[in-house]
C-alpha cells in the first residue's frame, strides 16, 4: 500500500510521444519487459506503476499510462457532464465512473491523477500543435494537480512550432522542460528529478530526500568502476602465459614457433576474456542489458600511435619517435602484414576472435620492434623441460591503450539512454583521454603500470590510483 507521503506522478500524453521512452530513461529501464516502449501506437493501454526504491523503501512512484486517444471528444463530455463553467475534479471523477469504454484510454489515465498523482505531460515539439492537444492541456488543468511539461525532443533541432508549443504549455503547466528520451545522461535525468521538486511543495522533504539518494548512487557507482578497472589493468597488465617444452620440441624451429603461435593466442584470448568480465561488471552496475561491450576490431581506430605529440607525451625516447615517424602513414597496412606474418596458422581467424586490446596491439605492433618485445617474454628454464613464457606486449603504450579503451567504451556507455530499445556494441572512440591526464596523474599510472607489468602491483600506490582513476572517470563522465 502506499502511504500517503509517497510523492506520485503520472506520465500522460499522446499515444506515440515517448511517454514510455521518457519514464524509461529516467528510471534506467532498458528491458521492455518492464517497460514497454515500441514503435506501435497503443502499446500501453494500463496504468503501470513504476517505484523508485532505496534500500528496501519506495521513495517515488511514477505511473506510465496509456495515450490520449480522444482529447477533443473527452473534453466536449466532461464539459456537457459539468455544465457552465470550468469543471474540477468533480466532474472528472464523474467522468471516470460513468463515460463508456469508447474513453477507455482517457479513463483509465485520469485515475491516478484524481487519486493525488502529479502530472509529467510528455509532448514532441515536432509535431504540429492542434486542438487536441490543446483539448488534453485543458483536460489536465482541470485537474489542478502539479504539472510538469516535458519536451521529448527528438534531436538537436526545434521543430517551427516549438516557440508555440512552449507558450501554451507555459500558460497550462507550472513548468516546461526539453529532455530527449534518446539521448538524455545523468544530469539531464538529474535535472528532471529537480524539476518535480519544484512542482510538487507537498512532498518536498521526500523528493529532496530521493535526489540526494540518487546523487550518493551515482557516486558509489563511479567508485565500483574505479575499483573494476584497476582489477582490469592489474590482471591485463600482469597477464602472462606459458607452456613447458620437452627438450626434443625445444629443438626444433618449427615446433617452437608453433608453441610461440598457440601462447600469443591464448594470450590475447585471455586478454579478451579479462576485458569482457571488466564489461560485464561495468554494464551490471549501469544497469545496462542491450549493450555490449565485445571490442571491434576498429575499436582502438584513430587512437594516434603515430602522432610525434603522442608519443612525446608518452616520454618516449629518440629511437622510438624516430621508428614512430618512420611507421607513421603506411601504419595501418603494415599492422596485419606483421600480425599475419607472426601468424601463420589460422591468423584470420585469430584476428576476427580478438578484442579490442589485441586489435590495438595489432596497430601498436605496426612497430616492428614491439614485434620483438613480446618475443622478448620468452625464457628459459632449467631441467628436462623448458618453459615459455608470453606476454605482456613490450609496446609502452599498451596501458594506456588499455586505459583509453575502458575510458572511451564508459564515456560511450554513459551516453547510452535506456529508454533506447536497439542493440548496441559499445566500440571505443575516436579520441582518447589519457593523452590529456594531467603530468601528475600520468606519473603515478605510469609508475603503477611499471609495477603492474613486472607482475607484482604495488599495493601502497593503490589508494591514490584508485583516486586518479575516480578523477579520470568523473572527466569522462562529464566530456561531450
Ligand atoms: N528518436 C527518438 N525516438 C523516440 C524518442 N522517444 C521515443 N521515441 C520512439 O517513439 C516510439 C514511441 O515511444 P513510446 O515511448 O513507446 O511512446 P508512448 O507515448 O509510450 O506510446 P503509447 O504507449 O503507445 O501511448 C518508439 O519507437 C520510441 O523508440 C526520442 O527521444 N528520440
Ligand atoms: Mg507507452
Amino acid at each position: 500500500m502506499r502511504s500517503d507521503d509517497l510523492p506520485v506522478f503520472a506520465v500522460v500524453g499522446r499515444v506515440n510521444m515517448g511517454k514510455s521512452t521518457v519514464l524509461a530513461t529516467l528510471l534506467e529501464i532498458d528491458d521492455n519487459e518492464v517497460l514497454r516502449v515500441s514503435s506501435t501506437p497503443g502499446e500501453t493501454t494500463h496504468c503501470q506503476p513504476h517505484r523508485v526504491v532505496f534500500g528496501n523503501r519506495e521513495c517515488v512512484r511514477f505511473i506510465d499510462s496509456p495515450g490520449f486517444s480522444r482529447p477533443v471528444e473527452a473534453l466536449r463530455a466532461i464539459q456537457r457532464m459539468h455544465g457552465e463553467g470550468t469543471p474540477g475534479l468533480d466532474s472528472l471523477r464523474r467522468f471516470v465512473a460513468q463515460a463508456g469504454e469508447d474513453f477507455g484510454d482517457e479513463k483509465r489515465l485520469l485515475e491516478p491523477l484524481l487519486e493525488g498523482a502529479g502530472v509529467l505531460y510528455v509532448v514532441d515539439p515536432a509535431k504540429p500543435l492542434r486542438d487536441d492537444f490543446l483539448a488534453e492541456m485543458e483536460i489536465l488543468r482541470w485537474t489542478g494537480r502539479p504539472r510538469l511539461a516535458v519536451l521529448n525532443r527528438r534531436g538537436d533541432a526545434s521543430g517551427p512550432d516549438e516557440e508555440q508549443w512552449r507558450a501554451r504549455l507555459g500558460g497550462a503547466f507550472n513548468l516546461v522542460r526539453t529532455f530527449d528520451a534518446h539521448r538524455a545522461r545523468y544530469d539531464e535525468r538529474l535535472r528532471l528529478l529537480k524539476a518535480l521538486l519544484e512542482i510538487e511543495e507537498r512532498h518536498r522533504r521526500q523528493l529532496e530526500e530521493t535526489i540526494a539518494l540518487v546523487e550518493d548512487e551515482w557516486q558509489r557507482r563511479r567508485e565500483a568502476a574505479a575499483e573494476i578497472v584497476i582489477g582490469f589493468l592489474e590482471a591485463a597488465l600482469g597477464l602472462r602465459v606459458s607452456a613447458t617444452l620437452e627438450a626434443r620440441e625445444w629443438r626444433s624451429r618449427t615446433r617452437r614457433g608453433r608453441q610461440v603461435e598457440m601462447l600469443e593466442r591464448r594470450y590475447f584470448e585471455d586478454l579478451s576474456r579479462l576485458e569482457r568480465r571488466c564489461w560485464n561488471d561495468l554494464l551490471g552496475i549501469y544497469r545496462h542489458h542491450l549493450l555490449q561491450a565485445e571490442a571491434r576490431a576498429d575499436a582502438f581506430a584513430g587512437i594516434d600511435l603515430e602522432s610525434m605529440e603522442t608519443w612525446t607525451k608518452w616520454g618516449l625516447g629518440r629511437t622510438q619517435l624516430a621508428t614512430a615517424a618512420a611507421v607513421a602513414g603506411g601504419a595501418a597496412g603494415l599492422a596485419v602484414d606483421v600480425a599475419t606474418g607472426g601468424l601463420t596458422h589460422g591468423a584470420g581467424t585469430l584476428i576476427g576472435a580478438l578484442g579490442g586490446a589485441a586489435a590495438a596491439w595489432f596497430k601498436g605492433g605496426a612497430l616492428p620492434d614491439l614485434r620483438i618485445d613480446l618475443r622478448g617474454g620468452v625464457k628459459l628454464g632449467t631441467g628436462e623441460g623448458r618453459s615459455l613464457v608470453l606476454g605482456p606486449p613490450g609496446n609502452p603504450n599498451f596501458p594506456w591503450i588499455l586505459l583509453d579503451g575502458v575510458l572511451t567504451r564508459y564515456q560511450r556507455m554513459l551516453s547510452r539512454a535506456h529508454g533506447r530499445r536497439d542493440d548496441e556494441v559499445l566500440a571505443g572512440s575516436e579520441a582518447g583521454f589519457t593523452r590529456r591526464f594531467p603530468p601528475l596523474r600520468r606519473d603515478l599510472l605510469a609508475k603503477w603500470f611499471g609495477t603492474c607489468l613486472k607482475g607484482v602491483s604495488n599495493r601502497a600506490l593503490e589508494p591514490a590510483v584508485f583516486n586518479a582513476l575516480l578523477e579520470a572517470l568523473a572527466e569522462v563522465e562529464i566530456a561531450g
